[in-house]
Parts: C-alpha cells; sequence; structure tokens
C-alpha cells in the first residue's frame, strides 16, 4: 500500500503522540565507542571515525572484537530517560559505519560478531515497554561496510563483487523487516545518511522505504530523512528554527560536542541551557530530542546523567507548563519564551523567564489583550501577580526574583484567545523611524532572532533566500538615510524593499559578529504615506551574513 497520499487528519491522527511528547533521547551507541574517539593522534572521532581516519574495515572491525558492554542495563537506561521526563527513545540499530546493533539475520556485520551475546535492542524494546517509553530506532542509509551500497569507500578492504543499489535497496528493507517485525511496536525511524548521490537521485527509493515501514507497522512514524521530500517530519540538527512552525519537528542535538563516545570531550552544555533549550523548541510547536553517547561498557556517560536528573528535577516542577501545551502566540520574546493552552474559553500562557527584569516589569510584547489573572506557577497560594496594559504591550509585575535558574515560569490568564495590537513601527515625530531586531519577522527555517549582551539581533542569516520584514506608518514619506547597526566578519550587501522599490545598500564588516557598529549604509525613498512593509532581503551574488540589531530611518 502507498501511505504517501494519505490526508492531514489520517496524518494528524498518527502524528498526535509526538506532538505530545516533547521530550525525547536520542542514543548513538556502537562498536566506534570502544576507543573513546582516540585513534593515532587524533582524540576527535566520534561515531564518523572509519570514514574521517580512512582505516581500513579489517582493521576497525577489531572494535567488533572487543565490545562486550558487560555494564549494559536497559532497565538503568530508560530510568534515567523516565526520571528526565522523556517520552520516546532513538537508538542507533545501524549507524553509517553499517554495524547492526541487534542480532540479524542478513548479515554477521552486527552484534553477533562480539563478544556481546546478547541483544541490546531487545533488552531496551522491552525496557521502554515496561515502563511507558516509545521505543524507536535511527537507521543509517549510507552504509560505509556493505559491498552493495554506493559510492563504495576506498578503505573497504573486506568488500567483494560490485556495488549495486538495488541490490543494496533492498537488503536495507530486509533490515527494517527485521526490525519493525522482531522488536515490538516502535514510535519512530529515524532515517539518516540519505544525502549521497546514490540515494538523492532515486526518489522512488526514498518512497520504497517509506512504504517498507509503514506497510510494516501502519501507525509508525518516518522523519524527514528518508529523504527526497519524503517523511512525517522535519529533524533540524544542532539548531533550533527562530519561528514557529506548523508542521511537526525536532531539533536533535548533542549534550558535549559528539553523538558518538568520546572520552575527551568535556564540553557539556549547562543543565540551564538544555533546559532552556527544551522549552525553546516547545515554545515553536517542536520537540527536543537530546542525545547520549553511552561508553563501550555499556555505561550513560555521568556528566549526561547528572545533566538529565537536572532537567527532570525543573520538569516535575513545571510539567505543566510544557505537556499538553501547544506553541505560544508571541513572534519573539527578549526575556524567554511562552508555551500555551485553550481550556474552557480562556487561554494559559505559561511565560518561561530566562532572564528576571531587573524592575520586575516583564513585558509581553504587542498583547492587547487584559490579563485576567497570574501567578507564579510554583506558588501554591497563587499569589496574584498585578498586571497592566501599555503601548508596548500588556506587563506583569514580578517579585524581587525567580524561583529558578534555568526558567521561571509565570502563568497569564486570558479571557479568549490573545489579541495583539497592530504592529506597526510609527513614525516619531522628528520622522524617524527606529527598526529593531526584536520587532521583525524573520522569514526562513534558519534565520533567527537571537539575543547577545541582553539585546537582540537578527543573527543565523545564513541563506540568501532569506530576509527579516517590518511594517511601517508612514505620516511623512520622503527620502531617509538608513542608520544600521550591524555585525560581520565580511563585507556584504543587502537591498530594502519598500513601496515597491529596492535600494541596494552596502553593509562593511566590523571585524565579528559581535561588534556591533551603527553606520550609514545607504538612502531609501518611501514614496507615499499609510502602513507598508518594509523587507530587508540579502543580495544574492554578494550576500555575506550579517548580524543586525536596529535600523533608524532619518529623514534626509
Ligand atoms: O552523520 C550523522 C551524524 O553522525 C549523527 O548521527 C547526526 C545526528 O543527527 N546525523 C548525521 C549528521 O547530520
Amino acid at each position: 500500500m502507498d501511505y504517501t497520499n494519505e490526508t492531514q487528519a489520517q496524518k494528524d491522527v498518527r502524528m498526535k503522540w509526538f506532538r505530545e511528547a516533547k521530550f525525547g533521547m536520542f542514543i548513538h551507541w556502537g562498536i566506534y565507542s570502544v576507543p573513546g574517539g582516540e585513534y593515532k593522534n587524533d582524540k576527535g572521532y566520534g561515531e564518523w571515525l572509519l570514514e574521517q581516519s580512512k582505516m581500513p574495515v579489517s582493521e576497525y572491525a577489531k572494535y567488533a572484537q572487543q565490545f562486550d558492554p558487560e555494564k549494559f542495563n536497559a532497565k538503568a537506561w530508560v530510568k534515567v530517560a523516565k526520571d528526565a521526563g522523556i517520552k520516546y527513545i532513538v537508538i542507533t540499530s545501524k549507524h553509517h559505519d553499517g554495524f547492526g546493533m541487534y542480532r540479524s539475520k542478513l548479515t554477521d556485520w552486527c552484534i553477533k560478531s562480539t563478544p556481546f551475546k546478547r541483544d541490546p535492542l531487545k533488552e531496551l524494546a522491552a525496557a521502554c515497554k515496561d515502563a511507558g517509553i516509545r521505543f524507536c530506532l535511527y537507521h543509517s542509509i549510507m552504509d560505509w561496510h556493505s559491498p552493495l551500497y554506493t559510492p563504495r569507500r576506498a578503505y573497504n578492504d573486506t568488500a567483494t563483487g560490485t556495488p549495486d543499489m538495488n541490490e543494496y535497496q533492498r537488503y536495507l528493507h530486509g533490515q527494517l523487516k527485521e526490525l519493525l517485525t522482531n522488536y515490538g511496536p516502535l514510535g519512530l525511524v529515524w532515517f539518516d545518511g540519505g544525502w549521497e548521490d546514490s540515494w538523492v537521485n532515486h526518489k522512488e527509493y526514498s518512497k520504497n522505504l517509506y512504504n517498507v515501514c509503514r506497510n510494516l507497522q501502519p501507525n509508525i512514524i518516518v522523519n524527514d530523512r528518508v529523504a527526497n521530500g519524503y517523511g512525517d517530519y522535519g529533524t533540524p540538527e544542532q539548531t533550533i528554527p527562530g519561528v514557529m512552525s506548523p508542521n511537526p519537528w525536532e531539533s536533535c542535538m548533542t549534550m558535549n560536542d559528539h553523538w558518538g563516545f568520546n572520552k575527551n570531550d568535556q564540553n557539556w552544555k549547562s543543565s540551564t541551557q538544555l533546559v532552556r533549550n527544551l522549552i525553546d523548541c516547545n515554545s515553536k510547536g517542536g520537540n527536543y530530542l537530546l542525545n547520549v553517547g553511552p561508553t563501550p561498557e555499556g555505561e550513560i556517560p555521568q556528566p549526561s546523567i547528572e545533566r538529565l536528573e537536572k532537567m527532570g528535577k525543573w520538569l516535575s516542577i513545571n510539567k505543566d507548563a510544557i505537556f499538553g501545551t501547544t506553541a505560544g502566540p508571541f513572534r519573539n520574546i527578549p526575556w524567554g519564551r511562552c508555551t500555551q493552552k485553550e481550556v474552557k474559553g480562556s487561554t494559559i500562557l505559561y511565560l518561561h523567564v530566562f532572564d528576571w527584569p531587573a524592575n520586575g516589569k516583564l513585558v509581553l510584547p504587542g498583547l492587547k489583550s487584559p490579563i485576567e489573572r497570574a501567578y507564579l506557577l510554583t506558588d501554591p497560594a497563587r499569589k496574584s501577580i498585578a498586571s497592566e496594559p501599555s503601548p508596548a504591550g500588556a506587563f506583569l509585575h514580578l517579585p524581587a526574583k525567580g524561583t529558578n535558574e534555568s526558567s521561571t515560569t509565570v502563568v497569564a490568564i486570558l479571557k479568549g484567545k490573545p489579541e495583539f495590537q497592530d504592529e506597526v513601527i510609527n513614525q516619531a515625530p522628528d520622522g524617524t523611524f527606529v527598526i529593531d531586531a526584536t520587532d521583525a519577522r524573520t522569514h526562513g527555517d534558519t534565520i533567527k532572532i537571537e539575543n547577545k549582551d541582553k539585546r537582540d539581533n537578527i543573527g543565523y542569516w545564513l541563506n540568501d533566500n532569506e530576509y527579516a520584514e517590518w511594517f511601517l506608518r508612514a505620516d511623512k514619506p520622503g527620502n531617509f538615510a538608513v542608520m544600521a547597526e550591524i555585525a560581520s566578519t565580511d563585507d556584504s550587501e543587502c537591498e530594502f524593499v519598500i513601496g515597491g522599490k529596492s535600494f541596494k545598500v552596502a553593509v562593511g564588516k566590523t571585524g565579528s559578529y559581535d561588534t556591533f557598529e551603527t553606520r550609514k549604509i545607504g538612502v531609501i525613498t518611501i514614496s507615499g504615506p499609510g502602513k507598508q512593509s518594509l523587507q530587508v532581503k540579502p543580495v544574492k551574488s554578494t550576500w555575506r551574513p550579517i548580524n543586525l540589531r536596529t535600523i533608524t530611518l532619518k529623514p534626509e
């Protein structure tokens, strides 16, 4: 059966658990963990050891002979996840090295060829079932070991015969049949490595693989890395999109700098950053898939456990502000994030305050709706927090300090759905427009508003098809000098588009993305009065990323 034509309603039913899950655990575990990232004089390896070192596969195979994770305890792993508030686990059944972390009948290049005589995926699937956590698998399309896979690696000294991707496709389907038949109902399959021409040039490979999974388990979810436009959800990696997306997505991220175990990598993200990443994803309608790279002995590294324990503690107190919520209604909040729930004709806003305002005033940008009630989520007495309207949006008078260094949740209850002021930038009496990154509408998946030194700037402006937009109301049209507060490592060019006219301006470098300077970068004309869009777009031929804080238009 071809499942690629299902209705949106059918897909929504299938995606329901995923949208509600909010938080998953990624597990990258394989024979690459044996050397702990070290090979010859390099200590920076992870799961890409084989490809990056170019060692012969016959040499790499020695790690299989050494892989005997005697301390592996699936129940212990699942407890770490459960206590952290995690709802699904995605573990590598096969990474790019082609090594099966399960007892496959289709190849000996799998856990059968190690001293470890058990099936870790079988044990983990059972532990997940007992704990009520969805068991999911990561499976690589790219395979550096299989003699059938194209392109065959030069270092693959164990491969014989002629590569044949049609045959490889059948092998891959066989692996998925084993996995989707013998390990119980799976939540999702996380494909990866479908970026080489041998796969990308065959759209039918992706469609076939998607349908193999859905026909084996019709309710299973398949990520978008099955490639070629197929798949059920987006998978931004090591980044969190700048804006909310109506389509399901999940940001996957490492806790240090490696997916696979690297014993020398102690660059761990703080638990505060991890909590804020989870909130950030959920505030934009996405999930957070946080990675652990277990040791060759079968243990989750202690720094990972410590951070997951702290995340679990925060979540146990703030669970209502995460689970059961949807993306918040604000485009950009400088002090934190927002999630929301609609209940019985009211809207509950969960305001996740990262940066507690020194003056106690928390502005909800552009919110016109009156706040019926507000209190700290963790306050059992629900002591009322005063609020009042303002031209910038409703604001709350908060107590002197928050209750959690990672994020304090303030609850604000509105009648009905949130209403916002007409977000237009008006002309000051002296004719100037002060246009701030905070008020920008960003268009694109990568461009986003970030906060540096407690100032918002448009950043991650990597793609020349992504742009920023504001709405101005001009009472006094005319010519305006463009003063821009920017930071960039390279000279760049962008164009200002307003009133159907385009004005190209040169943006000189400042030396770094953190060195902001204000400069006159050109002159634009606003031809007529009234509300109009101002778009700032890259000039494709000369674009280099810039960070933009403010634009001031001064009458010439
Ligand atoms: O190459 C892989 C990498 O090893 C890791 O598995 C990540 C996780 O999302 N995916 C690929 C890189 O995008």
